[in-house]
């Protein structure tokens, strides 16, 4: 047992068929979610961190990822981004997703993209261009306290530029190639069918600061 154990799937593999199919599911939580966890646990573990950086939780290890040993961030940024990305990615999607936001989410895309379907088209086409392995993003910016879309690289979380992830969609290969092969464009438009809205309005909610995540972890 390390520190951080694999979260939880909070559906069954198979519970968004047919938009992403169970062994895509299975292997992607239960192998690749698995994995980054392991090599968070073991980057943790390593004697070259800081007794203090090994205490704390992974929000406050992505938001604070200079204090960590140059020898040891690259690694908490990929294997703590991949762990913490992917819980977030599992609880915005739902089996009775889709449709649309409703709420203040709404009102803040609105606000941000004009309407939903122009944010849609926006987050598909700039996820779908991603070059490589990366995440598309709907955050919350503290700063202007505006939602925005950005892409991040690899697993780099959002959370280590100081936003406050609300949405992701992970466009790895490992998350649609069984199903999609090489169409990352029509895995998104299938994508869209779970997306968890009211998750993501619930995290709008606390994302005022970005004090309202640490509690998450
Ligand atoms: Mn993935």
């Amino acid at each position: 047992m390390g520190t951080f154990d694999l979260p939880k799937l909070p559906y069954s593999y198979d519970a968004l068929e047919p938009y992403i199919d169970a062994k895509t599911m299975e292997i992607h939580h239960s192998k690749h979610h698995q994995s980054y966890t392991d090599g968070l646990n073991n980057t943790i573990d390593n004697k070259l961190m800081a007794k203090e950086n090994r205490k704390k939780g992974i929000v406050e290890l992505l938001v604070n990822l200079d204090q960590i040993r140059p020898e040891l961030r690259d690694a908490v940024n990929f294997h703590g981004g991949g762990f913490y990305n992917h819980d977030l990615f599992w609880k915005n999607m739902s089996p009775d997703g889709g449709g649309k936001p409703e709420g203040k989410v709404e009102d803040e895309i609105n606000s941000s993209f004009g309407n939903f379907a122009k944010f849609k088209k926006e987050f598909s086409d700039k996820t779908a261009a991603i070059q490589g392995s990366g995440w598309g993003w709907l955050v919350y910016n503290p700063e202007n306290q505006k939602v925005e879309f950005i892409t991040m690289p690899n697993q780099t979380s959002p959370i280590t530029e100081h936003l406050v992830p609300l949405l992701g969609l992970d466009v790895w290969e490992h998350a649609y190639y069984l199903k999609y092969q090489n169409r990352r464009p029509e895995y998104i438009e299938a994508w869209w069918n779970v997306v968890n809205w009211k998750e993501v309005d619930f995290r709008l909610s606390r994302a005022e600061t970005l004090a309202g995540i640490f509690s998450e972890y």
